[in-house]
């Protein structure tokens, strides 16, 4: 109709007749904009808790470090779909609906993900045992079961809304890791053929009761190694209309700050040049330093020269979780007392290094 009228009054216009953008779209739009400008700096349960405190309201390790929100926040939905109140880590649902409502109300971006029980064994997600995928996908009570856990995700997710009843667009990023073989969703598990399968059965009835328009998809393998090619990396793609944005998930383990760089450097350059080649974004989905706490110059040496490297190319970092029960194990960004704080501020006054205020601008 809208064609037709322009057409009438003479108007040339290049603009598709579609409806109006979706708020995913927008959100895509913005990271494309936001990528231009730097690499936003993230963080996973940045606000519920940290390496010192948990469950503080108007708390996050980042903002006393370094006197901001990181840009995006990350929040997982682990053991949702077995009805519990709390995730995996002991976090409240009603909380991270809370969070996830006022990171997008200061202007920010929040990401989930999903560490799901298996559901044929019921153990963790970490139990890769009796092929659960396949068994989804051939139907039968294990699907049906598994239907209802993605219903429950969706009336969740469906849930996360402003007080006046706006949608809070997300980023999803289900089944990660996929290359490895700790997950149920691993490549120990299931064919490459029923992980696409199964990734775009998600998607598909996430969206089905409502959701199409308020989730960007995102997808994203593990390191490979250093001599990781584009056709390995694709290996479990799900398809160009299936994913909106491509991801890794690297950490540093073992303190070898050399072999993190170098093969970091390799793993980005794959993932940015199959992200470019099917024009989605790419980002950098889970990273850590094991004891970076103690780390007067990782931010600044490390990680920053990596980022640069991908500049223009790289939507995000996500730091992974600064645990409250175990910091020496798990904390990427610093905490309270921390004699990495210094280097981290350093770290964030860099033009390039996008925390909360510096995205505002561009909502
Ligand atoms: C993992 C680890 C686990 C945690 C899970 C979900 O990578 O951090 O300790 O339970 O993520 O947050």
């Amino acid at each position: 109709m809208l064609k037709i009228l322009l057409l009438a009054a003479g108007v040339v216009c290049a603009l598709p007749v579609t409806a109006a953008q979706t708020p995913a779209q927008k959100l895509l739009k913005r990271l494309i904009k936001l990528q231009k400008k730097g690499v936003m700096v993230g963080h996973q349960d940045d606000p519920v808790y940290g390496t010192t405190w948990s469950w503080d309201e108007n708390r996050s390790d980042v903002l006393e470090a370094a006197g901001d929100y990181p840009a995006v926040m990350g929040f997982d939905l682990g053991e949702i779909e077995l009805g519990h109140d709390k995730n995996l880590d002991k976090v409240p649902f009603d909380r991270i609906r809370k969070e996830a409502v006022a990171q997008y109300q200061r202007g920010g971006i929040v990401t989930l993900s999903w560490h799901p029980h298996n559901p044929v064994t019921g153990a963790n997600a970490w139990d890769p045992t009796e092929q659960p995928v396949r068994k989804i996908l051939e139907g039968g009570e294990t699907g049906k079961n598994f239907t209802q856990w993605l219903k429950t995700v969706a009336e969740y997710i469906k849930s996360i809304k402003t007080p006046d009843g706006k949608q809070v667009p997300i980023i999803f990023r289900p089944w990660h890791e996929m290359n490895g073989g700790w997950f149920w969703w691993g490549k120990g598990s299931c064919t490459p053929e029923e992980y696409k399968k199964f990734y775009r059965l998600t998607r598909k009835t996430i969206e089905e009761d409502g959701l199409k328009g308020y989730i960007v998809w995102s997808w994203s393998p593990n390191l490979d190694g250093k001599d990781d090619t584009a056709e390995k990396f694709m290996m479990r793609y799900p398809g160009d209309d299936c994913v909106d944005m491509m991801g890794i998930d690297i950490y540093e383990f073992d303190n070898n700050d050399q072999n993190y760089s170098e093969t970091t450097k390799a793993e980005l350059k794959v993932l940015t040049s199959c992200a470019r080649e099917h024009k989605k974004i790419a980002a950098f989905t889970e990273t850590g330093c094991r004891g970076v706490g103690n780390k007067t110059t990782w931010f600044t040496d490390i990680i920053l020269p990596i980022l640069r490297e991908y500049k223009g190319q790289l939507s995000y970092v996500l730091f992974w979780r600064n645990d409250y029960v175990n910091p020496d194990k798990e904390a990427y960004l610093p905490g309270k007392g921390s004699k990495a704080i210094p280097d981290f501020r350093k770290f964030k006054e860099q033009k390039d290094i996008l925390f909360l205020n510096d995205i505002i601008k561009n909502k």
